[in-house]
């Protein structure tokens, strides 16, 4: 079998097997095997002490006893979750319909409800001074809190707004502001009234930002004069102005004035915030939604250069953000929960802002970086506010296990329980350093495995029940029925102790929709893949004891920092650029950012190979994507690895950056096999 005649998921076995835990050790030897060696941690005991009361559930056996539940009677388990969780405008009759296979699920059909009135107006009645925001601002001394009482008025002002500039029920408003409390007032308002939000991450370029508005038809755009970040300034008005440029449906643009700075309104087009909010009254009705409509639209990136508008409806995300929050995270009331997630990515979305506010607790927003003013910038946030659950990515406490913990610092531990990684896989020493040194093995560690795509957590341990083993995301959360999947033959593997693909079986609540405008692509990259199953991208082994061990993707995806790139994505902004002959780019293992993005290009016909060009190809992606997405390494080569039909081989230059030359597999396929001599001089020489 040719490479290009394959089934596509037979990429998946070249993938693993270069991912950094598959290749350490003897290669023969089954991966699983680790497994069998690592410790199991258990709920440590000083955590029930700090306990304000205790956790949910009374241990493994009830989470066992529901989790059968859930999967042999969910519409019995998540109809009654979703009463319990969340107040309904309506009830809702029928709990689930659809199925994987036609790609229509749908869920808590006939209920209606505002996801606005939920996260906010609960609370505000039963206690409008509780704290609902602690902003962290980007300058220690800067911040502020926000009471449910003054959200709810903030959040009822801007709908106001966004009705006079006239967004309409179904409509999409984009949101491209720095992790700020109007953040959180912006989606809030923009659910209040039935308008989809669409937050694009403020590190985009205006690009990217024009390419998201575009596709989502967006009229109304949110953002700031500027943000501020780790002490620097950005200019993310000025982005949006180059975005809209070639955004001709955009009315209207609200600004929040962040900074102050000196910058261009356009008259007619774009409002202050702070003058437009005083015109209208603190109060306006939430409309009630069907559970199905859109609340709304994340773009990730795939295994094709155009992002995705990933949509996700409201009842479902609702019910799925409160429970993985309450079980997960085993938030209480008087909690006081910090993400270190931005509203620009989903972790941001679910556990920044609907998580904690749908369970009516204290959720902290952080502008800054964990690096300013110093490395103790986090452990300074939580002592001073007593945080009690803390979430972050690994690629973080990589870079502050680096620093040393002379930075872990403080009486921050007091009331800290909980310890969430997120984003990608986490390293059996470093979840240790979390645990031992972050925790002082006082909190437990809850690794939560998931995806945009499936809203909120999927495999993650329950705090306070759940033993945890370093690097395992553990078991399942409610609803969820993985699979793995034999990648060759599309068949499910059975029983404990297999390594292959993970689906999921069954539908939960909080899946993705549909892609926006795309149900084709959805169906194709998602259900398609393997008839029946949800397919996450991504490669994982099952245990003997049944623990869930995610390996990464499998796809053409990159994991920079926790940040989810496409390959196909990058090389479409290399080739933009006019001497770019051709670009493959390829994720390689990274000490600090887990993976890092390299290229490899060839250049047009009269160019030379040079430092300054290299630069340029560098730059064409941060102006094209963003900074975040910018390659570690370009390497110009004189032509890249093809087969006969045309076809990139990436796993060559994977291997050739891993420095395993003796294991390139067959080469015989490409149309000149040559090449690949002249790629290896070309990485020798630059290293
Ligand atoms: C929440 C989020 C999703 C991809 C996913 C996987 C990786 C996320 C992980 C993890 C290992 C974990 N991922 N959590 N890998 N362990 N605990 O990150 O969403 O940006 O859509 O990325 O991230 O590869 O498929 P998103």
């Amino acid at each position: 079998l040719s490479l290009s005649q394959q089934p596509r998921h037979i990429r998946t076995l070249q993938t693993l097997s270069t991912t950094p835990k598959m290749s350490q050790g003897s290669p023969k030897a089954p991966v699983v095997a680790e497994a069998h060696e690592v410790d199991t941690y258990h709920p440590p005991k000083k955590m029930f002490a700090k306990h304000p009361s205790k956790p949910h559930l009374s241990g493994l056996e009830e989470y066992q006893k529901l989790y059968k539940e859930s999967i042999t009677q969910p519409d019995k388990f998540w109809g009654r979750l979703a009463r319990e969780l969340l107040t309904w405008h309506r009830d809702f009759q029928t709990v689930r319909s659809g199925s994987l296979v036609n790609g229509d699920v749908a869920w808590f059909l006939e209920g209606e409800i505002n996801a606005s009135y939920n996260c906010v107006d609960r609370h505000a009645f039963a206690d409008p001074n509780r704290v609902a925001i602690i902003y962290e601002a980007d300058e220690p001394t800067d911040g502020r809190s926000v009471t449910y009482g003054e959200l709810l008025r903030e959040v009822s002002r801007v709908a106001h707004v966004l009705k006079a500039m006239g967004v309409r029920k179904g409509d999409t408003v984009a949101i491209y502001l720095p992790m700020i409390p109007e953040a959180v007032v912006a989606l809030m308002a923009c659910a209040r009234i039935g308008a989809i939000h669409s937050v694009v991450f403020a590190g985009f370029s205006a690009d990217s930002l024009r390419d998201r508005v575009l596709d989502a038809r967006c009229k109304v755009v949110i953002t700031t004069d500027e943000g501020k970040r780790g002490g620097k300034l950005i200019g993310t008005k000025k982005i949006v102005d180059e975005a809209l440029k070639q955004c001709p449906e955009v009315k209207h643009v609200l600004v929040y004035k962040r900074t102050g700075a000196d910058i261009p309104m356009t008259p007619g087009r774009d409002l202050w915030w702070h003058e437009e909010v005083q015109k209208y009254p603190n109060y306006i009705p939430p409309e009630p939604m069907n559970s199905e409509d859109p609340l709304f639209l994340l773009y990730t990136s795939g295994s094709t250069g155009k992002p995705k508008g990933v949509m996700h409806t409201t009842g479902g995300y609702l019910v799925g953000a409160a429970a993985t929050g309450k079980y997960v995270f085993d938030i209480h009331p008087g909690d006081r929960y910090f993400c270190g997630g931005d509203v620009g990515w989903i972790t941001g979305h679910t556990y920044v802002v609907y998580a904690p506010l749908l369970l009516g607790v204290t959720t902290v927003v952080f502008e800054g970086t964990p690096a300013y003013p110093n490395f103790s910038r986090y452990w300074d946030i939580i002592e001073k506010h007593g945080v009690t659950q803390f979430y972050v990515a690994p690629t973080a406490l990589r870079l502050l296990k680096r620093a040393g913990d002379q930075f872990v610092k403080g009486d921050f531990n007091k009331h800290l329980r909980v310890l969430g990684s997120v984003g990608e896989p986490i390293a059996a020493e470093v979840w240790k350093w979390y645990f031992e040194v972050v925790g002082k093995e006082e909190a437990q560690v809850v690794d939560t495995y998931w995806q945009t795509e499936t809203g909120s957590h999927v495999i993650a341990p329950l705090a306070g029940v759940t033993p945890t083993k370093p690097g395992s995301a553990s078991l399942p959360f409610f609803g969820i029925e993985p699979a793995i999947i034999d990648p060759v033959s599309g068949e499910e593997i059975h029983g404990n102790d297999v390594e292959g693909v993970l689906a999921f079986k069954q539908p939960w609540p909080s899946m993705a929709r549909t892609v926006w405008g795309a149900h084709k692509r959805y169906m194709e990259t998602y259900l398609n893949v393997y008839k029946g199953y949800y397919f996450t991208g991504d490669g994982a082994g099952r245990d003997h004891e049944g623990f869930y061990w995610i390996r990464g993707r499998v796809d053409d995806v990159v994991n920079v920092s926790g940040h989810r790139l496409s390959t196909a994505e990058i090389e479409a902004a290399l080739i933009e650029h006019p001497i770019i002959a051709e670009a493959a780019v390829v994720g390689v293992a990274d000490e600090l950012t887990g993976q890092a993005v390299n290229a490899f290009v060839s250049i047009k016909e009269g160019h030379e190979a040079s430092d300054a060009l290299r630069k340029e190809f560098i730059l064409q992606v941060r102006r094209s994507i963003g900074p975040f997405a910018a390659p570690k390494a370009v390497y110009i080569v004189p032509d890249l690895p093809k087969t006969r039909s045309g076809k990139i081989m990436r796993r060559i230059l994977r291997k050739v950056l891993a420095g395993e030359e003796d294991q390139l597999g067959d080469v015989t396929t490409l149309s000149d096999p040559s090449v690949v001599g002249r790629i290896i001089d070309v990485v020798r020489e630059a290293r």
